[in-house]
């Protein structure tokens, strides 16, 4: 597939309802969409990067940069035969995984339609539908956060993540589980603990939790290792995942019983399922993450949770709690079973609303 043109866009899309975690506040998401032509095909990718550096290292800044300095004349007027040939060309790039990984979508997108087969069976996924639940950011007040679960579970979602923050854990988690003893639920805290200050969270184990993720620092799996050991609740690693090469240390060390699998932190689809085939053998459950993704990003995240490891329900809701306008022409919707199903057209199943493109866009690059 001979890559003769390139665009980067740009994009700023407002959210439904602001989302706060323990780095911050947004009212909006920024992110960029790659599309690559090759051949008479269009393929599309998202960067998940956000706008500020709170969840990672990277930013729609940085990856711009990456993207544009670095991994594009890579692979400009190159034929790129799958996403194992494009991540061979970029392998000299330390880093930089959502920057990687928005073009390898794209070029996963491009190998589908090139073969008319969707993503899901490239990947080998089986299931028509995946289950899904919501992730719930942090409220101004508690009875604000029963609300917000209250309105949800109208919407029909079957689990809860609750993202917390020291000062906002207990409390806030007590009420949800006092408010409805049988729910799934599940915290996040981004990173916002030490082993130290975790003490606070010690009463989060009573609380019949399927798992708490992220609680230390990004950078240490070691100390994930050392909380596990006080909890009988499985700690779930998210930031910390990086690679393949992380998960099977991770499960080693055992600092991460469930693990969260993003295609945008490990550098693309292809290491997630390296990352989810690892979890299989080592029988450690796996669920689906999310980045507040566009129509794109969604639409390759329902893919991949559709193979058989993604035990627990994803981070993947339905396009209308994330926007109310969104770039694809399609949106997904929630089944009655707190599930979505998964795209079958050929490659990432999409169509882009270019009406919709032009109207987040920021700024444009093309190649
Ligand atoms: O930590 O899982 C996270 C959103 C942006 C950045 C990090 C995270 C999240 C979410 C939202 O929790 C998941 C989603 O619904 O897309
Ligand atoms: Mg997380």
């Amino acid at each position: 597939m001979k890559i003769e043109k390139i665009t980067l866009t740009h994009l700023k899309m407002p959210l439904v309802s602001h989302f706060e975690t323990s780095f911050g506040r947004i009212y909006a998401r920024d992110s960029i969409l790659i599309t690559l032509y090759a051949e008479g095909i269009i393929g599309y990718g998202e960067c998940v990067a956000d706008r500020d550096p709170g969840y990672a290292y990277e930013t729609t800044g940085t990856a711009w940069h990456i993207l544009k300095d670095f991994i594009l004349p890579s692979i400009h007027g190159k034929d790129i035969k799958d996403p194992a040939d494009f991540r061979a060309r970029v392998a000299n790039i330390k880093g930089h995984e959502m920057a990687k990984a928005g073009v390898e979508m794209a070029v996963w997108d491009l190998l589908g339609k090139k073969e008319q087969k969707s993503l899901q069976s490239l990947f080998g996924g089986g299931k028509p539908k995946v289950a899904v639940g919501v992730s719930v950011g942090l409220q101004d007040t508690p009875a604000d956060l029963l609300k917000v679960i209250e309105d949800y579970l109208a919407d029909g979602y079957g689990r809860v993540k609750l993202k917390i923050k020291p000062g906002r854990d207990v409390g806030d988690v007590s009420a949800a589980r006092e408010a409805y003893p049988d729910l799934k639920l599940q915290v996040d805290a981004n990173s916002a603990y030490t082993l130290e200050s975790a003490k606070a969270i010690q009463p989060l184990d009573d609380l019949d939790l399927l798992l708490i993720e992220q609680p230390l620092a990004e950078d240490d799996l070691w100390d994930h290792h050392l909380l596990q050991k006080k909890f009988k609740t499985p700690l779930c690693l998210d930031e910390s995942i990086i690679s393949v090469r992380h998960a099977r240390q991770a499960i080693e060390m055992d600092a991460s019983r469930i693990i969260n699998i993003k295609a945008g932190r490990v550098g693309g689809l292809s290491e997630a399922l390296a990352i989810h085939d690892l979890c299989y053998t080592a029988n450690v459950p796996v669920w689906c993450g999310g980045m507040l993704e566009t129509g794109v990003g969604r639409a390759a995240n329902l893919a991949l949770a559709s193979l058989k490891n993604f035990a627990l329900p994803g981070d993947i809701s339905a396009t209308d709690r994330y926007y109310a306008q969104d770039i694809t022409n399609e949106r997904f919707s929630l089944n009655s079973d707190s599930t979505i199903n998964v795209p079958t057209a050929p490659g990432l199943g999409i169509t882009i609303d270019e009406k919709a493109v032009k109207k987040f866009n920021l700024k444009k690059y093309t190649l």
